[in-house]
């Protein structure tokens, strides 16, 4: 079934909402697969962060992201990118959707609580930027016959 790699920031940990947060993506029926707490160091931060490389922002961003711990985690369900992205919402938090993750917790552009993979390719990249294979974990859900429809599963 389709991965996406999601980062909790270091904002929705000294802010707290890392519960609330990971409960709407378990409520939506995703499957949790793989979790850990790192720092991003400027090695990682420059490759995740490479399409920006060039902004004036670029700096402080790399500043946010490694002022605290993040968590990495794996999530995996039936077009899961794009469904994650739906759930995160737009970028900047003053623009986004009432209703979305960052549209409810943030109203920044930069200080913007997840990231979520953006595509099938980068999400192939991301979740093994930043996990080992034997890191990510495979086991039945006991409630998927009932998130899903039977021919909507492939297991
Ligand atoms: P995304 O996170 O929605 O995929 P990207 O354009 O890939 O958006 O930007 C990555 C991250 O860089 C954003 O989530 C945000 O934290 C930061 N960022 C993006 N645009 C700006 C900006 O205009 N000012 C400050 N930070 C920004
Ligand atoms: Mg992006």
């Amino acid at each position: 079934m389709e991965q996406t790699l999601i980062i909790f920031k270091p904002d929705s940990l000294n802010r707290g909402l890392v519960g609330e947060i990971l409960h709407r993506f378990e409520r939506k029926g995703l499957k949790l697969v793989a979790m850990k707490m790192i720092y991003l160091d400027d090695d990682i931060l420059g490759s995740h962060y490479f399409h920006l490389k060039d902004k004036a922002f670029f700096p402080v961003l790399k500043r946010f992201m490694s002022s605290a711990p993040s968590l990495v985690a794996v999530l995996e369900g039936v077009n899961a990118v794009e469904v994650v992205r739906f759930l995160v919402g737009s970028t900047k938090g003053y623009e986004a959707d009432a209703g979305t993750i960052r549209g409810d917790y943030s109203i920044s552009s930069q200080c913007n609580v997840v990231h979520a993979s953006d595509s099938k390719v980068n999400a192939n990249i991301e979740i093994y930027r930043f996990f080992k294979e034997d890191e990510i974990f495979s086991y039945d859900k006991i409630d998927l016959d009932f998130i899903y429809s039977e021919d909507e599963i492939e297991k």
